[in-house]
């Protein structure tokens, strides 16, 4: 084992390193090179841009900035900068061939290995307690999430398989629908998680009055009855913009749903199903989550009644990083990184129950909140503005808790991820709130 607290950081972050690397391959040899360069949807790149990204942001701010080290192939920066060309775009440009971006990336993480072994992580903030390579760790299990989502998107033979999730509990039909949580303050965001990104921090007091919260994400089989209600025809229930757009887009439905005679089936990684009444729904938009809430006489919750239903600990008052508590997430807590294909049904995964009694916070569905997407009081963008500070904003809604294709080392609750309203390929469901009368 490791001799010394550095050594046993080098090893973590070594191991996360690896982690990300093996699901990285996973997700781009199961597939000919013809797929690899063909752009399966214009809303995604080519998986062969997604792996070079990688290679390339690993050697930008691990290899240049920690290390000193020159650029290895400066003429190819500018075709991986997010920024710089729409993913619509990339299959145009003259991107590394499927072989080269797997060198070049394979290049990349044999001189990331060398650098961590002599670095001292700490003494400058970058290194403190290792944060650029969790960061880089994080950003890899980022671009295999949105592989992942290519792949959903892709059409044709299945290529990917996982074991189903284990079945629902015993007590999930017995289990309340909603829970109460009191009014009261809580510390939301943190100064303590190390490697928490910089739209997480500050930690900060927030009082909420009381409200009432779902115990389990909304299931496929209550969304079927807002559909069979004609909820998607009925302009009372959706905002505005999201009428607008439910009317020039045809929703109808989930994205990947069809109707066929009389049932309902869902296309998953290339297979089709009939869709499971009991999971949580999946592949619906923020103006959809928002339209079916209002149709069941409740609504989102914000982003905060989100975060103290998964961390606030009544008993002790304080905030932790997950809803059943510090330990990190293990697979009786959360249905995380991939180990499945598909959220578990709604009520699974007691162990991972918060102290309010709400269940799969973390894990199985991304969840729509109320929230736009804003800096925290005290923020300062922090390693660099392009993160997070460039999409602060009223365009894009905030999602919480991760979903079945996120890596443990990228979720906890503190954590925040954003969107625009209309986005569907994502693994984005929901779950709803209420107020509660005060007195
Ligand atoms: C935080 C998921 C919105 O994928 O656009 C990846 C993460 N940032 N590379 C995204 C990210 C830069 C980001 N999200
Ligand atoms: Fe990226």
């Amino acid at each position: 084992g490791p001799d010394t607290p550095i050594e046993a950081l080098r090893e973590a972050i070594a191991a996360e390193l690896q982690a990300a690397r093996v699901r990285t391959a996973a997700l781009t040899d199961c597939v000919e090179d013809v797929d690899l360069t063909a752009q399966h949807s214009p809303l995604m790149s080519p998986l062969v841009w997604d792996l070079a990204h990688i290679g390339n942001q690993e050697e930008l701010w691990l290899l240049r900035n920690v290390g000193g080290r020159d650029p290895m192939h400066p003429e190819i920066d500018p075709l991986y900068d997010a920024f710089q060309h729409p993913r619509a775009e990339r299959p145009t440009l003259p991107l590394l061939p499927p072989g080269e971006a797997r060198a070049y990336a394979h290049e990349v993480r044999g001189r990331v290995l060398d650098l961590l072994d002599a670095s001292p992580l700490e003494g400058v903030p970058l290194l403190d307690s290792g944060f650029a390579f969790g960061m880089i760790a994080q950003h890899e299990q980022q671009h295999d999430e949105t592989m992942l989502i290519t792949h959903q998107l892709r059409r044709g033979e299945p290529v990917l398989s996982a074991p189903p999730p284990p079945p629902a509990p015993a007590d999930a039909a017995a289990l309340p629908a909603d829970v109460l949580i009191p009014a009261g303050p809580f510390t939301m965001g943190t100064d303590t998680e190390p490697w928490a990104l910089d739209n997480e921090r500050p930690a900060h007091r927030v009082e909420l009055p009381a409200y009432r919260l779902d115990t389990t994400p909304v299931t496929n089989g209550a969304y079927l009855r807002f559909i069979a209600d004609g909820g998607y025809d009925d302009p009372r229930w959706w905002a505005p913009a999201g009428w607008e757009h439910r009317q020039q887009a045809g929703l109808t439905a989930p994205l990947f749903w069809r109707r066929d005679g009389g049932q309902w089936l869902r296309r998953r990684f290339g297979v089709l199903e009939p869709v499971p009444l009991d999971e949580p729904v999946l592949h619906v938009g923020w103006y959809e989550a928002d339209a079916y809430a209002r149709w069941a006489g409740r609504r989102l919750p914000t982003e905060a009644e989100w975060e103290k239903a998964a961390r606030h600990d009544p008993a002790t008052g304080r905030s932790r990083r997950y809803p059943w508590g510090d330990a990190a997430p293990a697979p009786a807590h959360a249905n995380l990184g991939q180990r499945h294909l598909r959220p578990a049904p709604a009520g699974s995964y007691p162990e991972g129950e918060s102290p309010y009694g709400v269940r799969q916070l973390i894990g199985d569905v991304w969840e729509w909140t109320a929230s736009d997407f804003r800096s925290y009081p005290g923020f300062s963008a922090w390693p660099y503005k392009e993160y997070s500070e460039v999409f602060f904003g009223p365009e894009y809604k905030v999602l919480r808790g991760g979903c079945f294709a996120v890596a443990p080392v990228a979720c906890r609750g503190t954590f925040r991820n954003w969107d625009y309203p209309i986005r569907r390929q994502i693994f984005a469901g929901f779950r709803t709130a209420a107020d509660v009368e005060a007195g």
